[in-house]
């Protein structure tokens, strides 16, 4: 009876979906939920046939002062179920692999917009090219927050005069957007639960990240490795906005010239 409740209360928090991930924003993330909850049926359906078995092994084969009989097992019955197993896993693995190749194994598209996201305890510093299209040299022996220069840029660098340095991501509606992550201290993330996107930034490495978002809205970024004791607090938002928004951003967030 216990194993029974056991089934039906867990299989009732899912079914009523009591936590509900927030709607997804692109096509790759529609991709993950599809794969999670293909795997959370596959799996969930193996937890309920488990203990349904338990459950009918415990009244069935009870104590009623019976003789009991030794056994070595069921040689057949062990290479089946390994096999059942071993199909199921490299089944999901398999069906998995488009929802992952795509973020990880795919370069972003030519024409993707570029902006690098620098994580540090406790802020994202988000930092686009400007109109050239190319970033300013950086030099951490340059790196002064109070300052005005959190990221190092190198005034002596042409191409860093019209880079604009900002808090919080803002990026068009539809249009491919690469991040390039780094870290100037120690091992960070960024996440956004609505992109279904995980990724670490690590010190001393140029980490490529893509995604499309398909849909207007502001989204929180938040770091998902213990960075520290404000890692509470390090978040920043991600704004999906219309084009015509997007220009607008980029010409108001402009260093004057
Ligand atoms: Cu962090």
């Amino acid at each position: 009876m216990l194993l029974l409740l056991l089934v039906v209360s867990t299989a009732s928090v899912w079914i009523a979906r009591l936590y509900p991930a927030p709607p997804p924003i692109s096509h790759n993330a529609i991709l993950v939920d599809r794969q999670y909850n293909l795997t959370l049926y596959a799996t969930g359906t193996a937890f309920i046939l488990a203990q349904l078995g338990l459950a009918y092994a415990i009244v069935r084969f009870r104590d009623c002062g019976q003789r009991a009989h030794f056994t070595r097992g069921n040689l057949l019955l062990e290479i089946l179920w390994t096999l059942v197993t071993l199909i199921v896993f490299t089944g999901l693995g398999v069906l998995g692999r488009g929802a992952w190749a795509d973020v990880w194994f795919t370069p972003a598209r030519s024409g993707a917009i570029q902006v690098e996201a620098t994580t540090n305890q406790f802020v994202y510093t988000f930092r686009y090219p400007g109109a050239d299209g190319k970033f300013g040299h950086l030099d951490p022996t340059l790196i002064n927050a109070p300052a005005g220069n959190p990221l190092g840029i190198d005034p002596n660098d042409p191409a860093g005069k019209d880079d604009i340095v900002v808090a919080e991501l803002t990026v068009p509606v539809n249009q491919p957007v690469e991040l390039l992550l780094r870290s100037q201290d120690v091992i960070h993330n960024f996440f956004v639960r609505e992109l279904r996107l995980q990724q670490d930034a690590v010190p001393g490495m140029l980490i490529p990240l893509h995604f499309t978002a398909s849909r207007i809205g502001t989204y929180e970024i938040v770091c998902t490795q213990l960075c520290g004791l404000g890692h509470h607090r390090m978040h920043s938002l991600l704004r999906v906005v219309s084009l015509s928004d997007y220009e607008s951003f980029l010409r108001r967030e402009s260093p004057a010239p």
